[in-house]
């Protein structure tokens, strides 16, 4: 396997070693096959001698933070997390971690939780993804990409929905997309509302009104099933519930549909054209098809298993996962609904191996998720451990979440630095980054790669790994004894997804991994791919107001700032009144929350539509805004 370690900063995978003074130099690795890394990666090693470090474990004592010895810091944090599970039981715990960490390290905190009790177990991905993992999950079986990245060069049609991999994922996106479509090999065909750096690659840029994407997919399916352009033998082999999908949908409407989408007909047919006219189809989605209850993810897979593109190389569902383990910590069991390797939480062979592991089993009633247990804080949920996240800073109302966590009994916080949630801890815990541990992470296309660590943490500060360990010995004993070897081969014994080799995909299969998932079955209860009733929710913008698109993410680990331009189409911006460069107000409908921003006039985003990034929209996303006014 190639040397250096992971780059910590994303979900792509790219191999890279600490170089001088501060920056990173790039190994060829299977995921950055070139060597090359992004500006981002470039920066990793900097937070290596960061001056802000949390070198020492700190405890509250009389309302402040002060440093104590790991010993006292761990007694304290497990006495505060027993005091809760003895007098509330242990589903008053929940347990969010960790996708900056590895996927021993999330093993270790979901089998904490698990194993005194509780499936109050889930990690940030949720914040990301969560709508297109759980319609994977019902539908395919796994939440996670269906492909291996080198196999698009396979591809004739490229179908990138909600995302923007020229950025976002830099590295996947000129190793493996920009190749393929520049060699004439594959299509790329782009579903947004607004033009992004990906655009530039694509052949068609398809805008549909924000929140119709679904209504639009489903037009096209609906044409592909009345043209009969199906793959008649994979419905019938590898899929059931399609005859009462393709009734359901053959009722969409495509005046209607083009009336609710903005999108014509004409644009509707090219699709439908372009996805029957290629034997292989791939779809890439991100965080832009998180916003409508999961329609236009399930559209997506209906598009890909109506005409059989997935199972072959160069087909299939593309997750384009954010943060470096996004896609670890949900597969070694951070989720409140499944256990380590996405096993269900009834399933009698997965509960038998880790009762065998931990001598008990786990519960069998799903926990709450991230989502549902920032509210329950203070209420039904009286302590938490916090592993690598920062709740205090989400998508929810900042005072609100601050509340929250004051609210609560106890709180137990592993982080890096100091942060908004540090803020509120009883114990804080101070631990090592990726470039300074050992273990495995899994990229955003289920490649799994070793660690290894280039520096040692700075002063006190120790692994999650060895923290849990810490942790994990005061509340449940011996269990929590061994190594980061031993959790590995325990993760490898209960899961069937892990303990492959170096450098392969999951899950192992005849000594390698598996580059294309579904080839002979899905991973499903009948091990076929499940059609479900198409649902869509037309989204109501008041005649007056924009819809609002948020790209990006807001600050956070190694991440850039990033600008305060207000996209805003031509049209509109000569209705307003509105000059390019001049500042204006955005504003939620009921003037709850505005930010200001500078108008920035372009015909690369649908009149109706002003699109921020997640920095300046920050205080309009908290408030929940989807609609807003521009002054
Ligand atoms: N440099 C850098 N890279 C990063 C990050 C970073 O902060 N900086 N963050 C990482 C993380 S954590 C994540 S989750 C990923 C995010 O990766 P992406 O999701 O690819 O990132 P965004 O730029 O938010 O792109 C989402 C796209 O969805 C579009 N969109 C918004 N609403 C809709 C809609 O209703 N329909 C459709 N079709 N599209 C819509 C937006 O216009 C935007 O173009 O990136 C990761 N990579
Ligand atoms: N308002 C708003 N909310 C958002 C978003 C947004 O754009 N706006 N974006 C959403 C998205 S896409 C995402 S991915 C999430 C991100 O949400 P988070 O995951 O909570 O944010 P990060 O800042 O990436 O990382 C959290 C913490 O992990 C710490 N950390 C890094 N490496 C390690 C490690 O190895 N061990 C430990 N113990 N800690 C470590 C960092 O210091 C940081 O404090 O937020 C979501 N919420
Ligand atoms: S693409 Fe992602 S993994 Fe690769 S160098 Fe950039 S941040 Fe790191
Ligand atoms: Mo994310």
């Amino acid at each position: 396997m190639s040397d250096g370690t992971v780059c910590p900063l994303c979900a792509v995978g790219c191999r890279l070693d600490v170089g001088d003074g501060d920056r990173a130099v790039g190994r060829t690795g299977p995921a950055n096959p070139g060597g090359t890394l992004c500006e981002k990666g470039i920066r990793a090693p900097s937070v290596l001698d960061d001056p802000d470090r949390l070198t020492t474990p700190l405890v509250r004592e009389d309302g402040d933070l002060v440093e104590a010895s790991w010993g006292r810091a761990l007694d304290r944090a497990a006495d505060g997390l027993r005091g809760v599970l003895d007098e509330y039981g242990a589903d008053a715990l929940a347990f969010l971690g960790a996708p900056h960490c590895t996927n021993e390290e999330n093993y270790r905190l979901q089998k904490l939780a698990r194993v005194l009790g509780t499936n109050n177990v889930d990690n940030r991905a949720r914040a990301c993804h969560e709508e297109a993992a759980d319609a994977l999950i019902e539908r395919f079986g796994y939440p996670a990409t269906t492909f291996a990245a080198e196999d698009l060069e396979n591809t004739d049609l490229l179908l990138a929905v909600g995302a923007n991999p020229a950025v976002q994922q830099p590295v996947f996106f000129d190793s493996f997309v920009r190749p393929a479509v520049n060699r004439g090999d594959a299509t790329l065909v782009q579903v947004d509302p607004r033009e992004n750096e990906t655009t530039r690659l694509a052949a068609h840029h398809v805008a549909p009104r924000p929140g119709s994407d679904a209504r639009f997919l489903q037009a096209v399916c609906a044409r592909l099933v009345e043209r009969g352009d199906v793959d008649e033998t994979f419905l019938d082999e590898r899929t059931t519930g399609y005859e009462a999908y393709a009734d359901a949908v053959s009722s969409v409407d495509p005046v209607r549909a083009a009336a609710e989408t903005g999108v014509s007909a004409d644009a509707v047919d090219a699709v439908a054209d372009a996805v029957a006219e290629a034997d292989r189809v791939a779809v890439l989605a991100a965080t832009g098809v998180e916003n409508d209850e999961g329609a236009t993810p399930n559209a997506l897979l209906d598009l890909l298993a109506l005409t059989g593109n997935v199972g072959r190389p160069g087909t299939g569902f593309g997750l384009l996962r954010g943060l470096n383990n996004e896609q670890g910590a949900t597969d070694a069991g951070c989720r409140p609904d499944g256990l380590p390797g996405h096993a269900p939480l009834d399933d009698a062979g997965a509960r038998e191996r880790l009762a065998d592991a931990w001598g008990v089993e786990p519960p069998r009633e799903p926990g709450l998720t991230e989502k549902e247990a920032l509210p329950a804080f203070g209420e039904d949920v009286r302590g938490a451990l916090v592993v690598g996240e920062n709740p205090g800073v989400s998508k929810r109302d900042e005072a609100e979440v601050a509340e929250r966590l004051d609210a609560l009994d106890t709180l137990v916080v592993l982080d890096v630095f100091e942060s908004e949630t540090t803020a509120h801890a009883d114990v804080v815990l101070p631990a090592a980054v990726g470039l300074e541990k050992p273990g495995t992470v899994t990229s955003l296309d289920r490649l799994v790669q070793r660690l290894s660590p280039r520096a040692d943490p700075p002063g006190d500060a120790r692994t999650d790994h060895a923290i849990l360990g810490g942790l994990g010995r005061r509340l449940a004993g011996d269990a929590f004894a061994g190594d980061i070897a031993d959790t590995a081969r325990e993760l490898a014994a209960v899961s069937d997804l892990h303990g492959g080799p170096d450098g392969e995909r999951w899950p192992p299969a005849d000594g390698g991994g598996t580059d294309t998932l579904y080839t002979e079955s899905f991973a499903t209860p009948d091990g076929r791919a499940r059609f479900v009733e198409p649902s869509f929710e037309a989204s109501t913008i008041p005649e007056d107001a924009f819809a609002l698109v948020v790209a990006s993410r807001a600050g956070g680990f190694g991440m850039e700032a990033g600008d305060d331009r207000l996209r805003l189409n031509a049209d509109d911006a000569a209705e307003l009144g509105v000059e390019d460069g001049e500042r204006v107000a955005v504003s939620t409908v009921d003037g709850d929350a505005s930010v200001e921003a500078v108008a920035h006039v372009t015909d690369g985003i649908r009149a109706g539509t002003v699109a921020l990034h997640a920095d300046a929209a920050d205080p309009l996303v908290r408030a929940g805004a989807t609609a807003v006014r521009v002054d």
